[in-house]
């Protein structure tokens, strides 16, 4: 560390700092590489590539110390990945309340809107391991740690709103059954095989969560466009101790978006990093990500009003019930400096909460606040990863724990106990009275039992909300979602306990997942006779709710969409223009895609810059493809089999297409004319829109483009089974 640096790190951050306080802070261990090398002791290293030997041709000395330093660290780079959520992605920024919320909670952070709090938010899928792709069918985890002036304030919470299971006891079990298989090691970051389903069709408490797991969101298009969920009802609690129930959301501001199955197993291959490098390059290019913060607020005194158990993690409240609240925004604009010492190391735990905020007793939730600092322990290598520049508060702290391995803070004094008269009483005092952490007096008259209330027994009624809730395509997504991992089951008895489980959710449902199954048809009462079959329904009259969709979501805004513009010798680059600017100045990425890096000459011999091949950034890598004019052009796309893979690929995946003037030829195989109707999200320019005679009718063109990428995706686009791509 230089002086500077060592000035910086000793420096207290202070509340004025704002959003920078945690930056301030992390410059203090920061190090940049440009000092001579020395070793880990400051010794200069004269030569770094030659070790020392008995002669030019001899053996390697013992005695050499810099070769012995420099292989041992090397030999201990690695910590083992987390248990769940090995593969993440972070960043930094910060959050701010619009308006105070301290009729409902004392929590400082949520008091002063002109308060920047800054956060380090981390992005991860759940059951691969470190290197396993980005864009496996999975639920994304979505932790945020912010640090406040009263102390870190975590929420660890997931991009679906409910979970697997009702109680702690049964955590390690589902991680067993979704991991790879332990004989084999198989599959790696994939829920479809024989010991996932084996599991949870035995525990159809895990309906509800399934249902959503096998939609959309579990392929999430970008981490910018998901949804977060603190899951478990918490409490806020104001300066008069009293409480309220509360659901924390996430809402992003470009809104809620998945990929295609087939395309999210597809780039899986070709860029396995596709939702790390989006977040990066979106950071990297000032395209900051944004969420605004919802809540869910329950009087205390209404706690059992709702039908169901506000307990219970696999119920969500429906927004129709008890509204969400947008109460402040979280933007990330800055990348980490080093993956490792940041995103690695970061170390959440949902119970790391500030004044203000509390637990309720949802048996998941309360044994999360067991596992997360002992697992910390053994990842992280001892019980002072606090003390990891990431980890660190902004706030001071200190107490009487002490020692250690990797143990950073020197504690001055003779004193490492508390009461003492030895030490400085008044630094280290007790502070329950004057804004201490005060656990929420709850009464409780508790019988000793193991046991699960009734009150979690209906596993059903909130999984068929879920499905009736969602647009005729995302319904048929699930039910593609439920086949394709059902088919990879090597035991029919399970895709046959899994469709008798389905029938109660819905029985339509149920019987088009068994179809290509080669099983029986669906037996509700089968599954109703199966050990641990509940189904007390509760009292709903609600039959949908529209928040449960993820169809017309977002700003309506087009922005950070990537285009792909498909050239080759021979397009018309004239009418590229219009178009292109268009697309720009709403705020989308173009990229130029040919069959070779360079250029290619335009029909007016023009040469157009290529920033990427069909083959190294293929259709899956966008969001939509504009196809260009000129007759030689449209002749030599149309006999490249990459090109028209782009293009056939792109339609498949229900992305807006744009061809102009002959450009319309690559559609032709699927009867798309320029004189004749035209699927959902496509565009065909009859002619090259320089050519229509006035700018009005080519901005109508780019105008109609842009709306049909807005749309995300057309997944009602008809005939897409039977495109060839
Ligand atoms: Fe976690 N979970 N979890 N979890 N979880 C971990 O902690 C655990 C649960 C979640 O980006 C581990 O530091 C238990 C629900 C996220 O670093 C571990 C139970 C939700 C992350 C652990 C649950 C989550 C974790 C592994 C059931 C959504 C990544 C490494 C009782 C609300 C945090 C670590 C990051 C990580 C335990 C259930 C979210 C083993 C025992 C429900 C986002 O401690």
């Amino acid at each position: 560390m230089t002086p500077r640096n060592r000035a910086a790190a000793n420096r207290r951050p202070k509340a004025s700092d704002g959003p920078n306080s945690k930056q301030q802070q992390l410059a203090g261990f920061t190090q940049e590489g440009a000092a001579p090398l020395t070793t880990n002791q400051g010794l200069h290293i004269p030569d770094n590539h030659n070790s020392l030997k008995a002669g030019v041709r001899g053996p390697t000395l013992l005695e050499d110390f810099i070769l012995r330093e420099k292989i041992t660290h090397f030999d201990h780079e690695r910590i083992p990945e987390r248990a769940v959520h090995a593969r993440g992605s972070a960043a930094h920024g910060y959050f701010q309340v619009y308006k105070s919320m301290s009729q409902f909670t004392c929590a400082d952070f949520l008091q002063d809107p002109a308060q920047k709090t800054p956060v380090f938010v981390r992005f991860s899928t759940v059951a691969g391991e470190r290197g396993s792709a980005d864009t496996v069918r999975d639920v994304r985890g979505f932790s945020v740690k912010f640090y406040t002036q009263q102390g870190n304030y975590d929420l660890v919470g997931n991009n679906i709103p409910v979970f697997f299971i009702q109680d702690a006891m049964k955590f390690p079990d589902l991680v067993h059954a979704v991991k790879p298989e332990p004989h084999h090691a198989m599959p790696q970051a994939a829920s479809a095989h024989d010991t996932f389903w084996d599991f949870v069709s035995l525990m159809p408490e895990s309906t509800h969560m399934l249902m959503w797991a096998m939609s959309d969101r579990a392929i999430p298009r970008s981490y910018r466009m998901m949804e977060g969920f603190g899951v478990h009802t918490f409490r806020f609690i104001n300066s008069r101790g009293e409480s309220h129930f509360v659901k924390f959301h996430w809402k992003p501001k470009l809104g809620i978006h998945g990929l295609a199955w087939d395309e999210a197993q597809k780039i899986a291959g070709k860029d396995a990093d596709f939702h790390r490098r989006d977040l990066w390059e979106a950071i990297e290019n000032g395209d900051f990500p944004e969420w605004e913060l919802g809540v869910q607020m329950i009087p205390q005194d209404k706690e059992h009003s709702l039908g169901f158990d506000l307990l219970d993690p696999t119920k969500l409240i429906p927004e129709e019930l008890v509204p969400v609240q947008k109460i402040g925004r979280l933007v990330l604009d800055r990348n980490p400096d080093n993956f490792f010492a940041e995103t690695e190391q970061v170390a959440f735990h949902p119970g790391h909460v500030v004044p203000g905020i509390d637990f309720s007793n949802d048996p998941l939730l309360q044994g999360r606040l067991f596992s997360y600092t002992d697992t910390q322990i053994s990842r992280l290598g001892g019980a002072n990863f606090h003390e990891l520049p990431i980890n660190r508060a902004v706030c001071p702290f200190h107490n009487f724990q002490r020692d250690g391995m990797h143990r950073q803070t020197i504690a001055r004094g003779q004193v490492a106990y508390e009461p003492n008269t030895l030490g400085n009483g008044s630094e280290y005092r007790v502070d329950g009275e004057s804004g201490g952490f005060q656990s929420f007096p709850e009464e409780l008259e508790p019988p000793k039992v193991r046991r699960r209330s009734a009150s979690f027994d209906d596993h059903f009624t909130q999984a068929r909300l879920f499905f009736n809730s969602q647009s005729a395509a995302e319904k048929d997504h699930i039910v593609a979602a439920f086949r394709f991992e059902l088919s990879k089951l090597e035991v029919p008895a399970i895709r046959q306990r899994m469709v008798d489980n389905l029938a109660h959710v819905d029985e339509k449902l149920a019987r088009r997942v068994a179809e290509p199954l080669g099983i029986g048809v669906p037996d509700a009462k089968a599954a109703a006779g199966r050990p641990g079959f509940r189904d007390h329904r509760m009292a709903s009259t609600l039959e949908e709710s529209a928040a449960l969709r993820m169809v017309d979501t977002g700003d309506g805004s087009i922005k950070t969409r990537k285009i792909a513009i498909l050239v080759a010798d021979g397009v018309d680059s004239a009418s590229l223009k219009p178009i292109r600017e268009a697309l720009e100045s709403a705020g989308a990425t173009c990229k130029v895609v040919g069959p070779r890096l360079g250029t290619v000459a335009s029909a007016s011999k023009r040469q157009i810059d290529v920033d990427a091949t069909y083959a190294t950034m293929p259709s899956i890598m966008f969001d939509a493809v504009l196809v260009p004019a000129g007759k030689d052009g449209a002749i030599a796309l149309s006999q490249n089999g990459e090109a028209l893979h782009f293009v056939l690929e792109a339609f498949k995946h229900c992305k807006a297409v744009c061809t102009v003037g002959e450009g319309v030829q690559l559609l032709s195989s699927l009867g798309v004319k320029a004189d004749g109707p035209v699927p959902a999200g496509v565009v065909v320019a009859p002619t090259p829109v320089t050519n229509l005679g006035d700018n009005t009718a080519a901005i109508e063109i780019a105008q109609r483009f842009v709306a049909a990428i807005a749309k995300h995706r057309h997944w009602d686009r008809a005939g897409i089974e039977a495109v060839p791509a």
